[in-house]
């Protein structure tokens, strides 16, 4: 592919709830533009930007693909991102290089949870969006009921840019309001507005117009003192309004059959931003100090990694240039590892294919393989000015599962592996959990986990199970208790002896562990003092209830008794030990449990439902608001009673909730659960202990 000036480019985010047709568009913009000479389609696993080997198996997108296509001299990037809620990352990562978004209604379920999604992430990163009512040749399209849906929904002045012609099986094409001329089949052919349609054009351009006024103060003083704005001027105010957001055009096509979709490419290039038409970009300096940069080729060299990609050819790093112009075959500074990379050549990827570029001008979107150690969201740049993008804003985790290693080969990679996978999907998390000894993999949800797990398989060869986590309960004390333990073992020649008095207290569960000492007259030298402190602390490992760390336990040793011979520090570690232990006993050991704040969103009607099941989850309500149609509920609930929320609140709300939670605090298992509680987490250790 050839090289495109930043005026000459537009990166555009198709986003959209999953399945609104955005992977079939492209397919159809792609051959349309000569891209390629024959259509795959999503249903068969031939589409171009569904590449990856879980998207053919599931004929859905799971991952952003990118597809450049010329269009009127321009070229257009288009990010095909996922629909599905588990992989919002994704969309994120797109709208952090995207200077547009086109978001995508399906003319027949009309704004969906997905749509709202994503709309948020477009709103949050301030992108100006043209909204796409996509699929419009299917039975059942009423175009005002979309419409109504796009009103009730989502927030913006949205305005008609196109008039349908028909609807359903009967859309023929559409009515440009800009140039007032029909575009109709599925070559877009330039033809006469239809008589039928001629008056309710009318009337839509007269309301394009006003809105278009509303972009720029000079044309809304022209516009009320009555004067006919030119088509150059309704033309460039629509752009400016669009921009900044004051109005969001609406654009008809049904992108699978192409019909309408030769007027939607004329309005990306026409109506959406170049790059360096956004306001510039946002980066701090090597002394911290942030600055606003044009998207330009004289300014600082600025290249962000949005997305690394992993396959048995190694890693392949997207990246799109801020600022500078980034050449083959060049050496770029890591900023954030504070390192010299080697660029080879680099790429312009169309789906999976490449081809290879010289250089990328300011605001372009490529590829290129084998940047070592470099990683999504590092800022590469010049050594001398080292800048830095902020990282992609991405969500708390939402589920998690434990994992285990098929096999003994399998273990020996796991980390590395998951080191791979998290590297790739910066919404995957992992870690060990040091109170269950399990290897926890969280993400966005189960079918986020699920693929997580089968790429490793497939591109990792590593083979694990999944099972639901335990949660990681800890232990505690609620009362003062005292413990006089006395440690003797005579065997043979040497003997060990050790007594120590002490008391544990209750301390705020923060504090953790505190040891002191009160022995007078060094019944217990120093050093037996500290003998015993660290026999302590190794009881707090595995708590006296079920084998969980305590946490909010100060120990007091306040007499003890030493034997000339026999006295040793590792008697004294066991005495502290079982001392502690012994104390804690009879302290009153309670569970902790962690607790989440959960934030649900529903529609309106679900509210009832939802509170009613928040009931029978120990959850404890802290507060419900409106907004628009939806209703939000904030509540403290207990990890162990939100384990299969995801799939829970998808079938309560028939998959119209969302919902977010976040690690609050620990909290105290109630008392009447737990008796019943230790009992089965005792079972469990027993279990795992013969397991092992
Ligand atoms: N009738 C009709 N079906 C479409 C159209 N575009 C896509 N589809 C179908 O809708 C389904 C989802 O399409 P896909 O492109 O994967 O949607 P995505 O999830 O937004 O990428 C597939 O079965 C497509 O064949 C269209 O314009 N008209
Ligand atoms: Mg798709």
């Amino acid at each position: 592919m050839k090289e495109y000036q930043t005026g000459q480019i537009r990166n555009i985010a198709l986003v959209s709830h999953n399945g609104a047709g955005k992977t079939s568009l492209v397919e159809r913009i792609l051959f349309k533009t000569g891209a390629i000479t024959r259509m795959g389609a999503v249903v068969n696993g031939t589409a171009h930007m569904d590449f990856e080997e879980e998207e053919v198996h599931r004929n859905s997108s799971i991952a952003t693909a990118i597809a450049p296509v010329e269009w009127k001299g321009v070229k257009l990037n288009l990010l095909d991102t996922p629909g599905f809620l588990d992989f919002i990352g994704e969309v994120n990562s797109a709208m952090k290089v995207a200077d547009s978004a086109a978001v995508l209604v399906e003319a027949v379920s009309g704004v969906e949870v997905g749509t709202e999604a994503v709309w948020a992430a477009a709103e949050a990163y301030g992108r100006p969006r043209v909204l796409v009512v996509n699929k419009m040749d299917r039975e059942n399209v009423r175009v005002r009921r979309v419409k109504e849906s796009i009103a009730n929904n989502l927030s913006g002045h949205f305005v008609d840019l196109q008039l349908p012609i028909g609807e359903g099986p009967a859309f023929k094409g559409v009515v440009d309001l800009l140039h007032m001329e029909a575009r109709v089949g599925e070559k877009g052919d330039k033809a006469p507005i239809p008589a039928d349609m001629q008056s309710a054009a009318e009337d839509a351009r007269a309301a394009l117009v006003e809105a278009a006024a509303e972009g720029d103060d000079a044309l809304i003083e022209k516009f009320l003192e009555g004067e006919e704005l030119t088509g150059a001027e309704v033309a460039r105010g629509l752009k400016l309004a669009t921009l900044n957001g004051v109005v969001t055009p609406i654009l008809y096509c049904a992108g699978e059959t192409g019909v309408g979709v030769d007027a939607l490419l004329d309005a990306f290039v026409d109506l959406l931003p170049a790059p360096n038409e956004v306001g510039g970009f946002t980066a701090t300096d090597a002394r911290g100090e942030s600055a606003t940069y044009e998207v330009s080729d004289a300014s600082p060299l600025a290249v962000f990694i949005f997305k690394s990609r992993e396959d048995n050819f190694g890693k392949t790093s997207y990246l799109r240039v801020f600022g500078g112009t980034l050449a083959s075959d060049s050496r770029i500074w890591d900023g954030a590892r504070n390192a010299e990379v080697r660029v080879g050549t680099l790429q312009i990827a169309s789906g999976k294919e490449t081809s290879p570029i010289g250089k990328l001008h300011a605001g372009d979107i490529g590829t290129v393989v084998k940047l070592g150690d470099v990683g999504t969201n590092d800022t590469l740049g010049d050594r001398g000015k080292v800048l830095t993008i902020a990282p992609i804003v991405q969500p708390d985790p939402l589920a998690s599962v434990a994992i285990h290693p098929a096999t003994q080969a399998d273990t020996a990679k796991l980390s590395q592996s998951l080191n791979r996978l998290v590297a790739e999907d910066l919404t995957l998390h992992w870690s060990t959990e040091p109170s269950t000894h399990e290897t926890i993999l969280s993400g966005m949800g189960q079918a986020h986990l699920d693929i997580a797990v089968h790429k490793a398989l497939s591109k990792f060869g590593v083979n694990m199970r999944t099972t639901t986590p335990r949660v990681p309960y800890r232990e505690t004390i609620t009362k003062s208790a005292d413990a006089d333990y006395t440690h003797k073992k005579q065997t043979g020649g040497a003997g060990q002896y050790a007594r120590v008095a002490l008391r544990v207290e209750p301390v705020e569960e923060s504090r953790g562990f505190e040891f002191a000492s009160e022995i007078f007259g060094g019944a217990v030298s120093a050093p037996f003092v500290s003998a015993t402190e660290k026999g302590c602390r190794q009881a707090l490992e595995g708590g006296v209830l079920a084998g969980y760390p305590v946490v909010g336990v100060r120990t007091v040793i306040y007499d003890g008794k030493m034997h000339p011979v026999d006295s040793k520090e590792i008697a004294f570690q066991t005495a502290g030990r079982e001392g502690f232990k012994e104390a804690v006993r009879k302290a009153g050991p309670m569970l902790l449990e962690p607790i989440y704040e959960v934030t649900v969103t529903v529609p309106a009607d679900n509210m009832g439902d939802i509170l009613g099941d928040m009931n029978t989850r120990r959850a404890r309500v802290l507060g419900m608001d409106q907004e628009g149609h939806k209703s939000i509920v904030r509540a403290e609930v207990p990890l162990a009673e939100m384990q299969s929320y995801a799939a829970d609140l998808r079938s309560m709300t028939q998959g119209r909730g969302l919902f977010s939670m976040k690690f609050l605090q620990y909290g105290r298992v109630p008392g009447h659960l737990q008796d019943e509680l230790v009992a089965k987490l005792r079972k469990e250790r027993e279990t795992e202990g013969e397991a092992e």
